[in-house]
């Protein structure tokens, strides 16, 4: 029986030896990365059944993603080879620690990934989890991604619960079309997870409330203020994760006529870490929120799951860091409010 589902695409990514700009820095060390695989290996980690659906290289890299995923403990089996488009790299340079300003170069155009579509993916395992864990980067990588997205979020009766990060990236939205995209997706899921600066950068809403006024659908939208902390604004009723014991999380939120229910809203503070490298928190949270919502855990500690999975990420040079045990966790989340506050 599988918890969670996640589709995407990953790459082997390529780190600095040293900071410094693309052009300067002489050697990289080799990882792995990839929004959702990043959360899939953060779930299976904290002990849930993981599959990851996708497309890789018929290549040594690919050998060596589907190896570094399968080796956190997840399902790889829905991921396909492509024996006639490679598997994406991308390299990552870090030029100035103190404001995270860094170059990312992507050579994924064309990838094994971009080829994914309801034809070219095991469609029907898709459907097999409570939840099913989608991003916004996925839409950006080719039309027939874009295509597979759209249905995806299409809502249907007795779906899982569609949780999608909006992981709005740029760098791959040349013709400007991202922002409009990335709204109409997440409207179409039950869970959504949005920076307040990719907010700001793709849609110029400022604070959860304008967020949450031009994004009505979802039952839960999850707000992440970085190093601030996180807000969850959340409508009465089950999360829709199948299982859960109601299967209402995936109809509409409203009818045309109805005005939305109100929301039950929940902040958190974020923990205060050294941060090594940002890249990969956003993931590592919503593994944290996405691992106590499968549990059942209220709002306030699906936020502190959340921000305990990035504090672990946000050490390491690297998308994935250590995640605490369960137990640890558990007891950490279950501290006193003003250890958080
Ligand atoms: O969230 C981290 C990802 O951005 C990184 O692993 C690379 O998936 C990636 C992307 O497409 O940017």
């Amino acid at each position: 029986r599988v918890d969670v589902v996640c589709l995407g695409e990953s790459m082997v990514t390529f780190l600095p030896s040293r900071p410094g700009r693309l052009a300067d820095v002489p050697s990289f060390d080799r990882a792995i990365g990839g929004a959702e695989s990043n959360v899939a290996c953060a779930l299976a980690a904290a002990g849930h059944a993981v599959k990851w659906v996708s497309r890789v290289g018929a290549d040594g890299f690919g050998d060596h993603l589907v190896a570094a995923v399968g080796a956190y403990g997840v399902d790889t089996s829905g991921v396909r080879r492509d024996p006639d488009r490679p598997t994406g790299v991308y390299f990552r340079t870090a030029t100035d620690r103190a404001t995270d300003a860094h170059e990312v170069a992507y050579y994924r155009a064309g990838s094994a990934a971009s080829a994914m579509s309801p034809a070219t993916v095991p469609y029907r395992d898709l459907w097999a989890g409570r939840v099913l864990h989608l991003s916004g980067i996925t839409a950006a990588l080719s039309a027939d991604c874009l295509a597979l997205m759209r249905e995806l979020t299409r809502r249907r009766p007795g779906r899982p619960l569609v949780s999608f990060d909006v992981n709005h990236r740029p760098g791959l939205w040349r013709d400007g079309s991202g922002a409009d995209v990335l709204l109409e997706l997440a409207r179409g899921a039950d869970l959504v997870f949005v920076g307040d600066d990719e907010a700001a950068q793709a849609w110029g809403l400022r604070g959860a409330d304008a967020i949450r006024a031009a994004l009505p659908e979802p039952r839960t939208l999850v707000v992440k203020r970085g190093s601030a902390g996180a807000t969850v604004l959340t409508r009465e009723g089950s999360d829709g994760a199948r299982d859960s014991g109601d299967d209402t999380g995936s109809a509409p939120a409203q009818s045309t006529q109805d005005a939305p229910a109100p929301d039950t809203v929940t902040d958190m503070p974020a923990l205060h870490v050294d941060v090594v490298a940002p890249v990969g928190a956003g993931d590592a949270f919503a593994a944290g929120f996405l691992s106590a919502t499968l549990r059942g855990l209220p709002a306030a500690a699906r936020l502190r799951h959340g921000h305990l999975m990035a504090a672990a990420t946000l050490t390491v040079p690297g998308d994935l860091g250590t995640p605490p045990t369960r137990a640890d966790a558990d007891r950490l989340a279950g501290l006193d409010a003003r250890a958080w506050g």
